[in-house]
């Protein structure tokens, strides 16, 4: 594998899907809703492209990767890395990705079960496989696809690469060997180092700052909150990015900066409350490019939100 993490971008009109997250169903319905075949044709010769977390908290993790990567390897597609593809990369247990290493509950500590398919041996190793290839940007004269965060510089050291692992590990090793010279960094400037000076972090997810005051996320409580970086966000080309899961009719966006990440993720916990009633508020989407208008799963169609 000698090609670098930046890589070439579909040209003509794409539709750009947001965070999977093992939501297979709603996969399937977006693709039909956008008008593909199930191999991925568009009959106005449309084509596919991902901004990644494939997987982990819906149910079926590995059902999403294996489509995506047929649709990939057949040439119908294009998918970039996302930060839960990473960990599963680097071997990193998670909370979310407790159905690759073959656990049947969150690793949370709590006795809910979460329904998850999980996986064996042979999906363990196609998924790494699929994963292995995937570059962390794409790029051409006017649109740029990434997961978390556009960062010129970032970008420029993702060039010079071809192997997503070894340069997050030589860039978490340069920055822990640099803080055994600085021994009055608190553990937060600590934390933000390892989120902000690795090129692997800054694109998968984003850059980080000290929080005003501590607050609880997943269960959690951080010190370290995202920066907002599309609001800076002012370079030629449109960017479509994934990560920040937002709220339907809540913008986030720059006019030139576009999530497609509409939250599918919030779907395995709404399965669980007492007053569901089938209707998701968390969604799949695609951006259309060229026309900037966003598809959900359920075929539902708006502009692209394109306010600060
Ligand atoms: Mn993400």
């Amino acid at each position: 594998m000698t090609d670098v993490l930046v890589r070439d971008l579909f040209d003509g009109p794409l539709d750009i899907v947001g965070d999977v997250h093992g939501e297979l169903d709603a996969l399937r319905n977006l693709l039909h809703q956008l008008g593909y075949s199930t191999d991925g044709l568009h009959p106005e010769k449309r084509r596919l492209v991902f901004v990644g977390d494939l997987t982990d908290r819906g149910p079926d993790s590995p059902g999403v990767v294996a489509l995506v990567q047929r649709l990939v390897e057949s040439g119908a597609a294009q998918c970039v890395l996302g930060n839960h593809d990473l960990n599963i990369l680097l071997g990193d247990r998670k909370h979310d990705n407790h159905w690759y290493f073959g656990e049947e509950f969150a690793l949370d500590g709590s006795d809910e079960p979460t329904p998850a398919i999980i996986a064996d041996e042979t999906i363990r190793a196609r998924v790494i496989q699929f994963f292995q290839t995937l570059p962390l940007a794409l790029e051409r004269d006017d649109l740029r696809v990434i997961h978390a965060c556009w960062d010129d510089d970032m970008i420029e050291v993702a060039r010079r690469s071809s192997d997503a692992v070894a340069l997050h590990q030589e860039h978490a090793e340069r920055i822990t060997s640099a803080h055994s010279q600085q021994p009055d960094l608190d553990k937060v400037e600590k934390g933000l180092e390892f989120q902000n000076r690795n090129p692997v972090k800054v694109l998968t997810s984003g850059r980080e700052q000290r929080a005003a005051k501590p607050f609880e996320a997943s269960g959690k409580l951080r010190r370290q909150e995202r920066v907002s970086w599309w609001h800076e966000y002012n370079a030629e080309p449109y960017c479509v990015f994934g990560h920040y899961s937002m709220h339907r009719g809540k913008d986030r966006g720059s006019s030139r900066a576009l999530c497609a990440d509409y939250a599918v993720a919030r779907r395995w916990q709404e399965r669980k409350q007492h007053s569901f009633n089938g209707d998701f508020q968390g969604m799949l989407a695609a951006i259309r490019f060229p026309e900037k208008v966003v598809v959900f799963d359920n075929g539902d169609v708006e502009l692209a939100s394109i306010k600060g």
